[in-house]
């Protein structure tokens, strides 16, 4: 006698039912990436909550949806990179453990304020004294074609600034790589003996919320606000092998803007070394590295990874899209007329 419908249907449902909990026993990450993806797992942790709820604590948790709204793990939106350097984000600092940390420590911040760029500086130094270092010892190394014409801010105890003349180069791209070759000199010169780390930056920028000692590493540089979502092949590096600052295609984690950057200052003079190195040997070529000495500072750490990397929170520009994801806007590009400043 044959075994009725039902029961070949009960037993069928049974052999399967046995698999799958074979399966699970045996193979229990399979069994929780099954779960995602039938949604078992939805609202299990806390990064679930909805994106646009404010009341979403950790910071770290609202990129990781993110991330999934953006359709795959962003490397830039972690809080840590491929090699374990810190990615800085608001939030994931302490802040006066780390001001303890630092209460003896000597910040330089390096800036150029050359020809018409002059013009950038009081907003610059002003803003510095609200946002950058605040109540640490400051140094600010200024290096100005125009010594007399630059109008001193009120600045708070602990706080001093140096003016240093610099050569007026013709073409703004010069102007923008001779801050190596200052560098390289200066670095090892003076500032080993009067400074612990130096932070480097354009002029034409304003700070606009904090940034402390959580930026301080050996070797630190700023994710470009505007590559920070993009997959590395489309990043601007310099493609050309015969440049000093070539670099690959497949190789490379970020790209690294010019407008910040820092570190040990023995580590920013081993780094302008390489970079004002790498400006010469092309200059002999006749050559010129797509965006000056970005493109030297972006080689040098991709053989060289910096050992904290800023999140685009240190360098944004307003005009930017995907601002809703930058929380906090520390340190902003002043909008310039670029053909009327740079002639
Ligand atoms: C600089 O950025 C400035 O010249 C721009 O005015 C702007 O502030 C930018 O930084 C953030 O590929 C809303 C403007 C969008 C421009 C995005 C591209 C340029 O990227 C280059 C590398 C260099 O880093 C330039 O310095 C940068 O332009
Ligand atoms: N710079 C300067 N004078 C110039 C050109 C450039 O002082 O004539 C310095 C200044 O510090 C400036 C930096 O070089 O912020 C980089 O140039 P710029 O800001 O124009 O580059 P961008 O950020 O627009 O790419
Ligand atoms: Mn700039």
């Amino acid at each position: 006698m044959l075994p009725s419908k039902q029961y070949v249907i009960g037993a069928t449902l049974m052999m399967v039912l046995l698999i799958i909990v074979s399966i699970c026993l045996y193979n229990p990450e399979r069994m929780s990436q099954f779960k995602q993806k039938t949604g078992w797992l939805q609202n299990v942790n806390d990064c679930s909550q909805k994106l646009d709820d404010k009341s979403t604590e950790l910071a770290h948790c609202e990129r990781n949806l993110l991330m999934n709204d953006l359709n795959g793990r962003k490397a830039s939106l972690n809080a840590v990179t491929s090699w374990l350097a810190p990615i800085i984000w608001d939030g994931i600092y302490n802040l006066k453990t780390l001001n303890e940390q630092h209460k003896d420590t000597r910040i330089g911040l390096f800036v150029f304020a050359v020809k018409k760029y002059i013009r950038f500086l009081g907003p610059f130094l002003e803003t510095a004294e609200h946002f950058f270092m605040v109540g640490h010892n400051v140094t600010y190394y200024v290096f100005t074609d125009n010594v007399n014409n630059v109008v001193k801010p009120k600045m708070g105890e602990g706080r001093n600034l140096q003016l240093h003349e610099v050569s007026a180069d013709k073409r703004w791209q010069d102007v923008s790589m001779r801050r190596m070759e200052i560098l390289t000199a200066i670095t090892k010169e003076r500032m080993a003996n009067e400074i612990d780390y130096l932070v480097c930056a354009d002029v034409d920028m304003v700070f606009n919320d904090h940034m402390g000692v959580e930026i301080l590493g050996d070797r630190f540089a700023t994710m470009h606000p505007a590559y920070f979502l993009d997959e590395p092949q489309g990043f601007s590096y310099e493609r050309r092998p015969i440049s000093a600052a070539y670099i690959p295609y497949g190789e490379g984690d970020f790209y690294y803007m010019a407008a910040l950057y820092g570190g040990k200052v023995e580590e920013i003079y081993k780094l302008s070394t390489a970079c004002h190195n790498g400006i010469k040997e092309d200059q002999k070529k006749n050559i010129e590295a797509v965006w000056q000495e970005e493109s030297h500072l972006n080689r040098y750490l991709v053989y060289n990874k910096p050992t904290k990397v800023l999140s685009p929170e240190y360098i944004w520009d307003t005009d930017l899209p995907n601002g809703e994801l930058i929380k906090r806007k520390r340190f902003l590009a002043v909008h310039k007329n670029h053909e009327e400043v740079r002639n």
